[in-house]
Parts: structure tokens; C-alpha cells; sequence
């Protein structure tokens, strides 16, 4: 088989880059390791930037979204005692969109066939070879053949352990990392929301997150230390934690209900560079990694593609190298202020291990500054809503 671009990962990244190359009538193949239904089993973000909304309108994928989803005017910060409203839409005039990952992938899967962008599925021992010639090729098996796909380049959109990014030499590329000593259990189930805005709460014991789905579905988030199992957190015993670490105020609103889903992620800060080697090009998750603190993964995985959707196109519409070229320092730009803020925003908001009386003190007076200074609300906000494209 032969196309012009490549893209291997059919999660948020690859296909949102493959619906914009297909928008500008691009040859476009996905090759996915999962198949569907793993792929929508995932539950992961909930907190679209206004960045990300927009590709979704511009491909004219954006209805359900817009029906369905929560725009929310600002978001809370807990320290135990209080809670501190960041008015996002007054302080920058944006708002953010609360709907899943899960829902946007859906609406980006099930348009794909009207599209004429192709993915294959269950696509097993995919393996990038010639990235740094002109003719880069993938190879995999599916249905129990060996099968092999020429292209002009390969996109790799396949996450943090996928392929493509083991495909740079080290020679080539730097890795910059943090991971931190704690996960986040998460618990998604069928009752209504605590508040109708998220609460980000640093307390005593330990960081906990109310968010949310719909008006009907909850999505909660608890610290803890990385040696936990879920099966240490029967649901009631989840339930209890949250309703302390959340506050009184957010206890007294929050309906329990059985968890559908269950699951602890590690945290970790993550930047590859460069994004680039010869004709392999990198986006999302495959290239960084944040802390989900800051909500920002998908939305650089999608303000990656943006960038990388533009290169390419300005490739082959203009035959322009350049944008190819300059397309990891233009990502990386934006990656790194997007690492900072979620690397500060984890520190403020978790307890670390290390932690003595005097690093509690400087959070909460950090939440106390926050609480009373416009200037910094207003940096929060601007990062929270998403910096410029
Ligand atoms: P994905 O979603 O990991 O998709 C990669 C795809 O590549 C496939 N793949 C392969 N395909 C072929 N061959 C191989 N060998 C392959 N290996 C892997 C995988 O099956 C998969 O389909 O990466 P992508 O597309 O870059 O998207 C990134 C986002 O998924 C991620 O950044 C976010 O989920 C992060 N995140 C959040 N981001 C936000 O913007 N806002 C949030 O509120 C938010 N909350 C979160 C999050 C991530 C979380 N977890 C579980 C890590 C909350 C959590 C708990
Ligand atoms: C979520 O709803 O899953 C969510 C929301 C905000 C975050 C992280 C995760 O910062």
C-alpha cells in the first residue's frame, strides 16, 4: 500500500491530524494497535481548551460537542478550608468545555468512513524503517500477514510506549523527565456532580479533584502513594476520602454511587526533543507527557497536529521544507510552557512525601496570594484556558 502520510496511533492525536490532513484532501493511512472498543474504553481527559474546540469546529465535527459538552466559566482551588474561585471567563474572556476524551474520540472515529480516512485496526508489531531517507516505510501484521505501508512521511501519534519514538536514535534526541512519587486513582460513576465546577483541593492528607462528565456522570481523583492498589479503595472507603479531602461544602453535595470504572495513572513530566528526525514527526503523547493536573495532555496532543497539519500541507501544496523543519521547535514552544504550568500546579496542589511543615506552609500561603491577587488569578487562568497557538 502507498499514501503520502503515515500515521501511526489512532488515539486523539492521530486522528484529529488525520480528519485535518484529510480536510486538505491529503492521502492519509492510521495504523492502530487496539482495536474500537479498546480504544473507547479508555477514560482519560474531560477539560477541552478553547484551542482544541476550535479544530473540532473547523473540521465541522464540533455539534455534539457543543450540544453535549459543558463549557464552564471557571474552575476552584481548595486548601482545606476554603474554596478559591479562578473566574476564567472574566479574567481572560474564554472558557474551557467539559467533555470526555472518550466523546471526542467517538465523534472522530465515527466521522472518519464519510471522510475517506482510512484507519486499520488491530494492526500488531507495527515498526518504522528509512525515517531519515525520502522514502520512509511502515511494516506490520494484521489478520495473520506481514503487510507494508510506502509513504512520504511517518506521523508518530502512538502515545507514550508506542514505536515511533524509539525509532529517533539516542544519538538524536534528549529525554527530559520528572516522574513524581504518587498517582491518581480515579472513579467515574452515574451521580450528579458535587459542584457544578471543577474543585482542585490540596488538603492535609492529600490532593483530590471533583470533575465531571455530564450533569448526571462524575469523574473524582484522589492522591496516592504509588505503591497502591485499587483494590485497596473498595468504593465507600473512595467515597469517604473524597468527602474529606474535598471539604465540607463539596461533602455536603457529593451523591455516591458504584464506581464504573476504576483506575490509578502514574504522574510523570515528559519532553523528547527534537519532534522531528528526517521524515518521522512526532505529536502528542508519543513526544511529552504531563501531569494531569494542569488538564492539558490532549489539548497539546491537539495543538501539535495543528502545527504539524500546517507543515505538511505547506509541503505539499508549496513544495515548503522549511515548515516541516521548524515544525518541533514551533511545538516545543508551546510544550514546555505547558509542562510548566502543570509541573507548578501539581507542586502547589500535592502532598510529597518529602514535604516537611515549612513546604506546607508555602503552598498555603501560595493558595492564600492566590486567593487575593487579580495578577495571580489571571496567570493561572490564561494558562488553564490554553496560551496562543
Ligand atoms: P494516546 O491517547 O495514548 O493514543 C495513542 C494511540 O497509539 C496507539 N498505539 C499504537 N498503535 C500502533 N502500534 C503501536 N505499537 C502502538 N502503541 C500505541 C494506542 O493504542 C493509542 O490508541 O495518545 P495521544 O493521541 O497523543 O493523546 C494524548 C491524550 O490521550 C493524553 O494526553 C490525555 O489523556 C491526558 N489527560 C488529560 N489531558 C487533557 O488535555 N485534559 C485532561 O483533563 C486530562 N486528564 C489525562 C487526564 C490522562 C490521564 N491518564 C490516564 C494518563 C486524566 C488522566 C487520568
Ligand atoms: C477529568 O475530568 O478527567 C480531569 C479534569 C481535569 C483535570 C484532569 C482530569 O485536570
Amino acid at each position: 500500500m502507498k499514501t503520502q502520510v503515515a500515521i501511526v496511533g489512532a488515539g486523539p492525536a492521530g486522528l484529529l491530524l488525520g480528519h485535518l490532513l484529510r480536510a486538505e484532501g491529503l492521502d492519509v493511512v492510521l495504523v492502530e494497535r487496539a482495536s474500537p472498543d479498546y480504544v473507547l474504553g479508555r477514560i482519560r481527559a474531560g477539560v477541552l481548551e478553547r484551542t482544541t474546540t476550535d479544530l473540532m469546529d473547523r473540521l465541522g465535527l464540533g455539534a455534539r460537542m457543543h450540544a453535549e459538552g459543558l463549557p464552564h466559566d471557571g474552575f476552584h482551588l481548595a486548601d482545606g478550608e476554603r474554596l478559591i474561585r479562578i473566574d476564567i471567563a472574566a479574567l481572560t474572556g474564554r472558557q474551557v468545555m467539559v467533555y470526555g476524551q472518550t466523546e471526542l474520540t467517538r465523534d472522530l472515529m465515527a466521522a472518519a468512513p464519510e471522510r475517506g480516512l482510512e484507519i486499520l485496526y488491530d494492526a500488531a508489531d507495527v515498526a518504522l524503517h528509512d525515517v531519515e531517507g525520502d522514502a520512509p516505510y511502515l511494516t506490520y501484521r494484521k489478520d495473520g500477514s506481514d503487510r507494508r505501508i510506502d509513504c512520504d512521511f511517518i506521523c508518530g501519534c502512538d502515545g507514550y510506549h508506542g514505536p515511533s519514538r524509539q525509532a529517533i536514535p539516542p544519538s538524536v534526541g534528549t529525554a527530559f523527565e520528572k516522574v513524581y512519587p504518587f498517582g491518581w486513582l480515579g472513579i467515574l460513576a452515574d451521580v450528579a456532580p458535587c459542584n457544578h465546577e471543577l474543585i482542585y483541593a490540596n488538603h492535609a492528607r492529600g490532593f483530590a479533584l471533583a470533575s465531571m462528565r455530564s450533569e448526571t456522570r462524575s469523574r473524582y481523583y484522589i492522591q496516592v502513594p504509588l505503591d497502591e492498589k485499587v483494590e485497596d479503595w473498595p468504593d465507600e472507603r473512595l467515597w469517604d476520602e473524597l468527602a474529606v479531602r474535598l471539604g465540607p461544602e463539596a461533602a455536603a453535595h457529593m451523591a455516591r454511587g458504584p464506581a464504573l470504572e476504576k483506575s490509578i495513572a502514574p504522574l510523570r513530566s515528559f519532553v523528547f526533543e527534537p519532534m522531528r528526525h528526517g521524515r518521522l514527526l512526532l505529536a502528542g503523547d508519543s513526544a511529552h507527557i504531563v501531569p494531569p493536573t494542569g488538564a492539558k495532555g490532549l489539548n497539546l496532543a491537539a495543538s501539535d497536529v495543528a502545527y504539524l497539519s500546517e507543515a505538511l500541507v505547506a509541503y505539499y501544496r508549496r513544495n515548503d521544507r522549511d515548515a516541516v523543519a521548524g515544525y518541533s521547535s514551533r511545538a516545543l514552544a508551546r510544550v514546555w510552557k505547558a509542562e510548566r504550568f502543570s509541573w507548578q500546579l501539581t507542586r502547589l496542589m500535592h502532598r510529597f512525601p518529602d514535604n516537611d511543615a515549612f513546604d506546607r506552609r508555602m503552598q498555603l500561603a501560595d493558595l492564600d496570594y492566590i486567593a487575593s491577587s487579580t495578577a495571580a488569578q489571571t496567570s493561572i487562568a490564561e494558562n488553564y484556558v490554553g496560551l496562543p497557538l
